[in-house]
């Protein structure tokens, strides 16, 4: 039990700063621990600029990178770590298609969000993603190793 929890797939998941400004922070976390995903890692911290740049590397030569990186840096970002079963890519579902006006409803964007520059949450897109990024937000410290109650049902 204790090998299988070690080996448990993790991901990276951020409330974007128009997320924590409208009062979602509760909601969307409610969407991942009622599937039956562990937190283990959360903090709200204000990135700077070069750190949203650190963040969107490989965006660099979109034209909206800019602005991108200027709106993550504009306020608090509410940066997660996610544990569970096929959570990168089950939480990508959760989350719905980047563009909101093309997310499914039921989905986090689909139900909050309007337009591709306020989708208020991102999510690691692949298990090297998770990693780097888990890595970039987070000392190993910080992320908290332990036995929830609930696993014994979900799994
Ligand atoms: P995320 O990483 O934030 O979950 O988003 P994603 O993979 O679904 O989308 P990606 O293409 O990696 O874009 C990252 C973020 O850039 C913003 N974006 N703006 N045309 C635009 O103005 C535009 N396109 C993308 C979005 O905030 C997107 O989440």
């Amino acid at each position: 039990q204790e090998a299988h929890a070690a080996e448990m797939e993790r991901t990276f998941i951020a409330i974007k700063p128009d997320g924590v400004q409208r009062g979602l922070i509760s909601e969307i976390v409610s969407r991942f621990e009622r599937k039956g995903y562990k937190l283990v890692a959360i903090k709200l911290i204000v990135p700077s600029k070069e750190f949203a740049e650190k963040h969107y590397h490989d965006l660099k030569e979109r034209p909206f990178f800019n602005g991108l990186c200027d709106f993550l840096s504009s306020g608090p970002v509410l940066a997660m770590v996610w544990e569970g079963e096929g959570v990168i890519k089950y939480g990508r579902k959760l989350i719905g298609a980047t563009d909101p006006s093309k997310s499914e409803p039921g989905t986090i964007r689909g139900n909050l969000a309007v337009v591709v520059g306020r989708n208020i949450i991102h999510g690691s897109d692949g298990p090297e993603t998770a990693k780097d990024e888990i890595a970039l937000w987070f000392e190993p410290k910080e992320l908290v190793s332990y036995t929830s109650n609930a696993e014994k049902w979900i799994y």
